[in-house]
């Protein structure tokens, strides 16, 4: 049986997702956050990049995040997307991210900005310069390198991609042992510092080698594999994580170019990544809330206007298709109600399917639901790929398109 496309009006009778951004858990589209204070009690901006995709932004959003500190959010335009705001460029000339405002005082350098930070409101377990902290950061730049030379260079053999893969296999061994030398499934004792030192590149190494080399960081490395389990376990991080397709799409103009290796193993990934099922990719552990359609749904209708005026197709054609797929989200892609898109709606489904973002635009498995009723729907259509997702750049996803009209 097929079915009509539900109206807007009904469709936002099935959006049943509200969150208070201001004091509710960590999330993408706040700009306070207050913790139950007051905004008196405000003596942090942070400034970060509009997207969520830096991660120097994510480590310091995380030790806010994890400290209840209250703080204002200004979001700020990278490079790689769009146009530095001038206003930014007064504050910060080099426009570089991040940077904060702690009581009216500019900082830069996202580790001295932990350090202001740990100064005037204490630290988050063992702090920067704790003599425990500091073997971990050094570790952590080590990794970080090895996955630079890895997936970062053009390699000229097989035999120098292979020792680009055991030099990085070798450090996780001993990212392994470090997590080891507790009982505790984090780098120390308990949570703190140096976890949310690793966590911004830890997470875009696991989306990043699993694309391009096919090596799964976190189902090859047991230790590494109970960290990420333990900080899904916290409201905080679920709340700045991103997924494999994000990461794999915005780090190549961020990194200056990502390389594949070809093997098997990365093609299969890659497929997977890009066209589904998002369901089986090792990106996340924790259970699906059973409010992801509702949480995709209220952000789609939230910015349905912008959304379909960016798609390159006929706006009448991309709305009837997007109600399509959103109708079949709501009925939970039941194979006996299916609603048809028009003709040739493919490619504007597949389009959207492309830029979802995640943190930005919804939480990880809101946005598997929306990527699987945005194929599915598709595939009705047409099996026609939109035009591959750019690599030197992201001004498909210039923020100045999406501003609310
Ligand atoms: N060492 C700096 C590095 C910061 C950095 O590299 N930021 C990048 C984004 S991840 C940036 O702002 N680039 C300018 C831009 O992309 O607009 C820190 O730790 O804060």
């Amino acid at each position: 049986m097929t079915i009509d496309p539900l109206s807007w009006t009904e469709l936002e009778s099935f959006a049943d997702f509200q969150i208070d951004t201001v004091n509710g858990s960590t999330n993408s589209q706040a700009r306070l956050r207050l913790f139950g204070h007051t905004e008196a009690d405000v003596r942090v901006t942070l400034y970060r990049d509009n997207h969520a995709w830096c991660p120097y932004c994510q480590k310091i959003w995380l030790w806010l995040e994890e400290k209840q500190i209250p703080y204002r959010i200004e979001k700020v335009t990278m490079f790689c997307y769009g146009e530095k705001e001038l206003w930014y460029k007064k504050i910060v000339p080099s426009g570089m991210l991040p940077a904060i405002a702690l009581d009216g005082k500019i900082v830069t350098e996202s580790d001295d900005i932990l350090i202001a930070l740990e100064k005037v409101f204490g630290t988050l377990g063992k702090g920067m310069n704790d003599s425990q902290v500091i073997p971990l950061r050094r570790l952590e730049r080590i990794l970080f390198r090895a996955w630079c030379e890895w997936l970062c260079r053009p390699v000229m053999s097989a035999q120098q991609e292979q020792r680009h893969r055991h030099q990085f296999g070798e450090v996780m061994t001993k990212v392994e042992e470090a997590l080891g030398n507790t009982p505790s499934p984090y780098f120390l004792d308990d949570f703190g510092t140096a976890d949310v030192i690793f966590t911004p590149y830890v997470e875009r190494m696991n989306a990043s080698l699993y694309y391009y080399k096919g090596y799964s960081m976190r189902e090859e490395n047991p230790r590494m594999s109970d960290w990420f389990d333990a900080m899904e376990s916290r409201p905080t991080y679920r709340g700045t994580q991103s997924d494999f397709h994000t990461h794999v799409h915005d780090l190549p103009p961020q990194m200056g170019g990502c390389y594949e290796n070809g093997e098997p193993q990365a093609r299969i990934n890659q497929a997977k990544v890009n066209y589904g099922s998002w369901f089986d990719l090792p990106d996340v552990n924790y259970p699906e809330p059973a409010n992801s359609s509702q949480e995709a749904l209220q952000r789609v209708i939230k910015h349905r206007t912008n959304i379909i005026k960016v798609n390159p197709a006929d706006d009448q054609l991309c709305d009837l298709a997007l109600r399509c797929a959103l109708t079949n989200m709501m009925n939970d892609m039941a194979s006996d109600r299916l609603c048809m898109p028009p003709p040739d709606s493919d490619l504007a489904l597949r389009y959207l399917r492309d830029r979802i973002s995640v943190p930005r635009d919804m939480s990880i498995y809101a946005a598997k639901r929306l990527r699987e009723a945005l194929e599915k729907t598709a595939s009705l259509s047409g099996d026609r790929q939109s035009p591959p997702i750019p690599i030197r750049h992201r001004r498909d996803q210039d923020p100045a398109n999406f501003m609310v009209s």
